[in-house]
């Protein structure tokens, strides 16, 4: 279907991807003016955030580039089935936590957590995320003039050379942007009805769980975990190490950690750290998990659900056959910090090139390939990043932790809130999200960090769990590279009562020579 000299509104895109859906638009959608003879700089192979952006970029800085994508729609797995759904789940999760802490108080009904179904709001998902899917076919062809075709496996033929259904594309370059999927754990009865990934729970979900076995200790295990528990459906997480100590979280300070775990524990939710899953038991649908613990003790799990959250992987088979690529010891494609490939002309991006598996870093390295192939040599530089994830929280992260602080710098200072040394649980932190909490369980409000080098007065990390913050560690991530100190923090504006108290707490040590923890 060709797409190019007609205008789709948001409505007609909509339509149009769910006719793909049922089945009743079969063929490629195709969005390239015939009439353009100039060659493409470069063929995206996926058009997800990572190809999706790098092709944006490449157009915007005059280039021509072409993104193929198998789905009928463009922005990947971010909008279908990854950050779009995970973010409607944790703040669900956050909501119905209110709903709990607070039921029978004030204004707040008796909880019912019989009315909080899974499946309503993986329906409610799955009938609202087209318009996501339409806006961005729309804005990508409308807005930034970036050429597609969608609806169309592609094969790579050569380092030039892409199959597109009936068709053959040659680009000067090929940007490979596959992403990943689930690594699928070897485990027996892994096959069986109602054992999910995040993926097939979006799409093939169709009955309501009554309990959960998460295997894994991912951040989709926290997420996901923090919101089935918060809908009743009585969670337990098997993760082979401690949750958040694993290889792919940087940086996450002890004390964050632990505020974190044990709040989830205190939501009911069950954590078996250092555990093995050995089994899922069934005849045909899952019945149960067995698993052996720390101790060495072996347990059987009832369950009817189980969602598999044991990190992801990219499929690369037909890349090393097709162009010998070569892969690091993960099983990721191997890039340098200008995202080239091994071999020449070839450029990979996103989670197909491995952690950190973010938004953040697709987008990005799809910018840098498209700035080194338009000859504007630049190096992506991930050695130093904010993270954050949801429990019925936002935890967010950046920098370094206390321990590697002290390690790096020797001298440091903690502020902190709430602070040691407290006799009972004060309110504080305190703002948005936390205020009724302040009254009724102070212990819950949240937890906050900032480390100095006490030498330099630098804020060398920050860490925060609660609500609201998670935008400021974006700016934070940059400050602390500009190299902020206590008594820049000081003077800044704080617009009071703030999600985190850095601002304020830094005014209160900053007029100090000699900097003490607070
Ligand atoms: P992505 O998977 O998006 O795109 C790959 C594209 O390639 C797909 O569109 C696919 O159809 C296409 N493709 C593959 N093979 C093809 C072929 N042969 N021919 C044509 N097309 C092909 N990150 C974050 O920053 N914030 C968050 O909140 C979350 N939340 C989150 C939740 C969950 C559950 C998961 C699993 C992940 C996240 N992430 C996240 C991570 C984030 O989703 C991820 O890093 C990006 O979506 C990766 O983008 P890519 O473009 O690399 O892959
Ligand atoms: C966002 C998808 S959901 S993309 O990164 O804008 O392509």
């Amino acid at each position: 279907m060709q797409l190019n000299n007609v205008t789709l509104g948001i409505a007609e895109w909509r339509d149009l991807i769910r006719r793909v859906e049922i089945g009743e638009v079969r063929e490629p959608l195709v969005n390239i003016d015939d009439s353009d003879a100039a060659p493409w700089d470069a063929i995206f192979v996926g058009g997800g955030a990572a190809g999706r952006f790098g092709a944006a970029y490449l157009k915007a800085m005059g280039g021509r580039p072409l993104v193929v994508d198998r789905w009928p729609f463009l922005g990947g797995s971010c909008p279908h089935q990854a950050c779009v759904p995970h973010h409607l789940f944790s703040e669900a999760a956050r909501e119905l936590d209110y709903m709990r802490w607070n039921s029978g108080t004030l204004w707040f009904p008796k909880f019912d957590d019989s009315t909080a179904s899974i499946l309503d709001l993986i329906s409610l998902f799955r009938s609202g995320r087209a318009a996501a899917h339409a806006f961005m076919n729309w804005q990508t062809k409308e807005q930034l003039g970036v050429e597609y075709v969608l609806n169309a496996e592609a094969t790579v033929i050569d380092c030039h050379t892409v199959n597109v259904a009936d068709g053959s594309y040659t680009a000067r370059n090929l940007v490979l942007a596959t992403g990943a999927q689930t690594a699928h754990p070897r485990i027996p009865g892994i096959r069986k009805r109602g054992v999910f990934d995040f993926a097939s729970l979006i799409e093939d979900l169709d009955y309501e769980p009554t309990k959960c076995v998460i295997v894994g200790g991912s951040k989709v295990a926290m997420e996901y975990g923090s919101f089935f528990q918060a809908t009743g459906c009585q969670t337990t997480i098997l993760s082979r190490s401690p949750l958040m100590r694993g290889t792919s979280l940087h940086h996450v300070d002890e004390d964050l950690r632990i505020f974190v775990v044990s709040g989830m524990r205190a939501r009911g939710l069950t954590v078996h750290e250092d555990s093995a899953t050995l089994e899922i038991l069934g005849d045909e649908h899952v019945e149960g998990v067995r698993a052996r613990l720390a101790d060495g003790a072996e347990i059987v799990l009832d369950t009817d659900f189980v969602l598999l959250a044991t990190g992801e992987l990219p499929a690369t088979a037909e890349l090393v056959r097709t162009l010998g690529i070569e892969l690091d010891e993960h099983g990721f494609v191997e890039v340098d910090t200008q995202m080239r490939t091994s071999v020449a002309g070839v450029y990979a991006v996103g989670d197909l090139i491995g952690s950190p598996l973010e938004m953040f870093k697709a987008r990005k390295c799809g910018m840098t390939a498209a700035r080194n192939i338009m000859g504007e040599p630049y190096t992506l530089d991930l050695s130093q990043y904010p993270d954050f994830l949801h429990t019925t929280y936002e935890v967010t992260w950046v920098g370094l932790t206390e321990q590697e602080a002290r390690e790096k710098y020797g001298e440091i200072i903690v502020i902190q809130m709430p602070p040691n040394g407290l006799d009972q649980p004060i309110p504080l932190p305190l703002a948005e999200g936390s205020m009724l909490y302040a009254f009724t369980r102070p212990e819950i409000t949240g937890y906050q960090k900032a480390v100095f080098d006490a030498r330099s007065r630098r804020l060398v990390g920050a860490h925060h769990v609660g609500f609201g913050a998670k935008d400021a560690f974006q700016y934070l991530d940059h400050l602390i590279k500009r190299g902020i100190t206590i008594d820049e923090l000081g003077e800044m504006n704080e617009l009071f009562l703030n999600p985190e108290h850095f601002i304020q707490l830094s005014r209160l040590r900053a007029g100090q020579h000699a900097l003490h923890d607070l």
